[in-house]
């Protein structure tokens, strides 16, 4: 039997790029990534992607981790400036798939408190979805790709707004 593309297609990544995966009731849970943060970070930021294979309606309610404080926030630009706020769920309609992605929604880690994410390091983390239930999976810190913010559509916030959690 020939091998299915996907898999071929991750063969040829370099080994640091490889997908992680994790599947639960028909979500699949794509590449939980956090990028590495600055030494003296309060918080960092988690993504990831959630595909709803099946036919009901889902949404992410909560995620789990030991950080003093773990929260689901979403960032817009307004007025030129990027804002996050936090949000209580993450909607994941049946056949869709929702990225949570740098500039958009993501998962706020707070608290790092001087021990910042290393490149090469994992955390654990816990999934909660409101049908599927508790998923657990590892975020792998990646270094920040520098790429991302000449792109333009998450501006050029992202490290300063993030480090404006100290505050709160
Ligand atoms: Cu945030």
């Amino acid at each position: 039997m020939p091998k299915p593309l996907a898999a071929l297609a991750l063969l040829a990544l370099p080994a640091a790029a490889l997908a992680h995966e994790y599947e639960i009731d028909g979500l699949s849970i794509g590449h939980p990534v956090a990028y590495e943060t600055a030494a003296t970070a309060q918080s960092g930021a988690g993504y990831l992607t959630i595909t709803n294979g099946g036919t009901r309606p889902d949404a992410l309610i909560a995620v789990v981790a030991d950080f003093p404080r773990v929260m689901i926030h979403t960032s817009e630009m307004r007025d030129g400036v990027a804002r996050m706020s936090r949000v209580e769920r993450i909607e994941i309609p049946p056949g869709e798939t929702v990225t949570l992605r740098p500039g958009g929604a993501h998962v706020m880690f707070m608290g790092l408190d001087g021990d910042p994410f290393e490149p090469g390091e994992t955390i654990p983390a816990t999934l909660l979805f409101e049908g599927a239930g508790a998923v657990e999976v590892e975020f792998h810190v990646e270094p920040r790709p520098e790429g991302d913010m000449a792109h333009g559509t998450d501006g050029h916030g992202d490290h300063d707004d993030h480090d404006d959690h100290a505050g709160h």
